[in-house]
């Protein structure tokens, strides 16, 4: 054998072992991840490092209940993690930044607190740059009082409002529909020659001419996945785990850091007229993205995407108008 053919050799056969090696050496750098229901410790770890363009291979498994997994922000379908099993995830990151994964699974009282985060390095391949959300912009205190001191004495109905919206002075743009709530669109429609029941319709109407169909629907969905067991399928602050937040409080977070600075509330009504009305979706969207400084309010920020978020609020307010087809 001549000795360049030798140096070929060599080089195919490493070239061979370095294929075959390089993913197992992937493979054994990926921790299992363990997921527990919160109060046992949540998901172990829960920091876990990644890079922009490299692909995230991620084995789970559960030592307790089934959990699911999903990562926030993310055009990505939740999978489910079985006690014993493992499961496959991989993931690709376009953006660098700290993403949020958590629990998708009603797993226990404190199952929304199942959350860790991927700390993604390197530089940005989406050329999207991020927005500043708009209850930043306007500089709104979330934590003010914003009951309406007028509410209608029953539901605003939409389909009423539209008969009456034609040549109303009403701003259209969407701009003007997030900054301001139900109640101050009722205070500006002052000077027309409607009666307060009318006014409050126009109301309705000009709410669901801001949103549409297929954005009802999704936030919808996301309501009753992530906030009916809390806020209540019907939106009436009884959900099923409304009562047991407060004992939640006490007994089972203890363990977990923060808790005992806690000071759990009752979820809000989204039926409230006083509370709703008074709320303009650019507030509800910063209660949403911050979530309740140390209530039971999660912060979901780091779960959805900025039109997730619109969604929901768009089906929030739904509970307050009777709007038409
Ligand atoms: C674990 C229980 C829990 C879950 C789950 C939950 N919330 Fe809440 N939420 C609360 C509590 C408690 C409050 C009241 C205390 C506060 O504002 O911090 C609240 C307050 C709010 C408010 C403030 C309303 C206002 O007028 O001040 C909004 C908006 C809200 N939640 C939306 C949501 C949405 C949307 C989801 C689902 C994506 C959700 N919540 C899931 C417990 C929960
Ligand atoms: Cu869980």
């Amino acid at each position: 054998m001549k000795r360049s053919e030798l140096i070929s050799r060599i080089l195919i056969i490493t070239g061979i072992l370095l294929a075959v090696g390089a993913p197992l050496f992937l493979w054994a750098r990926t921790p299992l991840i363990h997921a527990r229901m919160a109060e046992d410790g949540g998901w172990n770890p829960d920091v876990i490092q990644a890079e922009v363009g490299k692909p995230l291979h991620l084995k789970i498994t559960s030592d307790d209940v089934v959990h699911g997994f999903a990562v926030g922000q993310m055009d990505m379908r939740s999978v489910d993690i079985l006690p014993g099993k493992v499961t496959e995830v991989t993931l690709n990151f376009d953006k660098p930044g700290i993403y949020a994964f958590f629990c998708t699974r009603w797993c226990g009282l404190n199952h929304w607190r199942m959350r860790g985060t991927i700390e993604v390095s390197g530089a940005s391949t989406d050329p999207q740059p991020a927005s500043v959300p708009l209850y930043v912009s306007l500089n709104l205190d979330l934590d003010a009082p914003h009951d309406a001191p007028v509410v209608p004495t029953g539901k605003p109905s939409a389909t009423s409002g539209q008969l009456l919206e034609a040549n109303l002075p009403i701003d259209q743009s969407a701009d003007y529909y997030r900054s301001h709530s139900p109640y101050e669109v009722f205070e500006s429609l002052q000077n027309t020659s409607l009666t307060e029941a009318q006014r409050w319709d126009t109301v309705a109407y000009f709410w669901q001419s801001n949103t549409t169909p297929e954005s009802l629907a999704n936030g919808k969905q996301l309501y009753a996945q992530n906030c009916a067991a809390c806020h209540g399928e019907n939106g009436a602050g009884d959900g099923v785990f409304a009562d047991d937040l407060a004992e939640a409080g006490e007994a089972s977070m203890q363990t977990m850091e923060g808790a005992m600075n806690m000071v759990m509330q009752v979820p809000v009504d989204f039926t409230d007229p006083r509370r709703m009305l008074g709320a303009s979706p650019a507030l509800l969207q910063g209660k949403i993205l911050r979530g309740g400084m140390g209530t039971g309010m999660p912060m979901w920020g780091v779960i959805f995407t900025e039109k997730q978020i619109w969604d929901l609020i768009a089906y929030i307010y739904s509970f307050q108008f009777e709007y038409g087809n």
